[in-house]
């Protein structure tokens, strides 16, 4: 079961209570190395844990970044407690290593971090249900709201300029300059999309600095595989995936569920007549997040959301492009021209919402 079994050096680092009897990988991330440790407790039971190998390429910082991890999961621990809701399933839980650390950095640099795994749960790489996805929104927009009166500014800064899409779109350019593994002139059509967009680029940030829209503690990275849901009853439960909480826009974090998850096909999808920007998702998905956030956005927060939708799925274009010409150091694929599928389906869908556009502020008018 994995080499990780003979890796004494980082398994030892935590108590396990009782003997580890495998260690496999696990989920469908494209940032970390998941595994699951299976554990045989002394009582004779058994029980699992989620081992993450921090992706350090990408998360240059561990020590700030279990920093925030930490603070945030004991904020969200105290709040549901509070409420009488149940913590263990609702927030995250980092197992502290032996020598009482938040992570455990091996001898060969590896920084490895271990989670209580949230048993009876289900995580969905497409959207399954239209109640599913309202669950998600719901679960997102409870995760905004809850924390509201979290100190923003204590907050590392994981990854610098994340969703800065101006300066994504001139990180573009500089891989389209440099045409490192000779794949620009396979993208012209891609290229010119993005091109005839690069003033849209700007709105979002334009209205930051402009002291428009506020800056809130954010998820950043709010795809439906982020959330775990309960086996049983499918509402959102757990938020997970918490390495990009910062300070950011409310409607970033709006933009990337519809992104992800407002279409019926996979972010890969290489046939691009399956990929379609669903407005009756949109509308649920707007329905639960407002919902569940209130009346803590400003009116001009509530009116850029379809702004949030359509900017994140053309940054995240922008961003698998990008790693596509640079010869797909960034995200994980499993086979060639995978990263450039997925550019493609995020601009798919930008010109899909671009048709809607009106239906689409007219239902965050509806729900404001
Ligand atoms: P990545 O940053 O690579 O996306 P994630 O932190 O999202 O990594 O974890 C990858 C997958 O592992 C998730 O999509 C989910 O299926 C599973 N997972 C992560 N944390 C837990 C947990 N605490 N309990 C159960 N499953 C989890
Ligand atoms: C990455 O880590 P994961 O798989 O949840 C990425 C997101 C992208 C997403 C696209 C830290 O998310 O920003 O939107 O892939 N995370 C990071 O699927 O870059
Ligand atoms: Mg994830």
């Amino acid at each position: 079961m994995s080499e990780l079994l003979e890796n004494q050096e980082i398994l030892s680092a935590w108590d396990w209570g009782g003997v580890v009897a495998g260690v496999l990988p696990y989920g469908e991330g494209h940032i970390n190395a998941t595994k699951c440790v299976y554990v045989q407790t002394s009582q004779g039971g058994s029980r699992r844990y989620i081992l993450q190998k921090i992706n350090t390429d990408t998360f240059t910082d561990p020590d700030g970044l279990m920093e925030n991890i930490c603070g945030v999961t004991e904020y969200l621990r105290k709040t549901l407690a509070a409420q009488g809701l149940d913590a263990d399933r609702g927030t995250m839980q980092v197992i502290l290593t032996t020598a009482g650390r938040p992570y455990f950095r091996a001898a060969d640099g590896g920084c490895w971090r271990v989670y209580a795994f949230v048993e009876d749960t289900i995580c969905l790489q497409k959207v399954e249900t239209p109640e599913d996805f309202y669950e998600s929104a719901v679960a997102f927009g409870n995760f905004q709201r809850q924390l509201a009166g979290y100190p923003a500014a204590t907050l590392h800064e994981t990854i610098a300029r994340f969703h800065d899409t101006p300066n994504r779109y001139a990180m573009l350019e500089k891989a389209v300059a440099a045409d490192a593994y000779g794949r620009v002139a396979e993208v012209a059509k891609e290229l010119a999309f993005v091109t005839a967009r690069q003033s849209d680029c700007h709105y979002m940030t334009d209205l930051l600095a402009a002291g428009k829209l506020p800056l809130r503690v954010t998820h950043n990275d709010t795809k439906l595989n982020n959330i775990l849901m309960d086996k049983t009853t499918r509402k959102g439960i757990c938020v997970i995936d918490l390495d990009t909480v910062m300070p950011g826009l409310a409607a970033n974090d709006f933009g990337d569920s519809i992104r992800f998850g407002a279409n019926h096909s996979a972010e890969d999808e290489p046939d691009l007549s399956k990929v379609n920007f669903s407005l009756p998702l949109f509308e649920t998905y707007a329905k639960g997040f407002m919902q569940a956030v209130g009346d803590a956005f400003t009116p001009l927060e509530k009116e850029t959301l379809p702004w949030g939708a359509k900017l994140m799925t053309l940054e995240c274009g922008i961003r698998f492009l990008t790693d596509y010409l640079e010869g797909d150091h960034y995200f994980h694929t499993t086979r060639p021209g995978q990263n450039l599928d997925r550019a493609r389906t995020q601009f798919k869908l930008v010109a899909d919402m671009e048709a809607a556009w009106p239906e689409m502020a007219q239902i965050i008018k509806k729900y404001s």
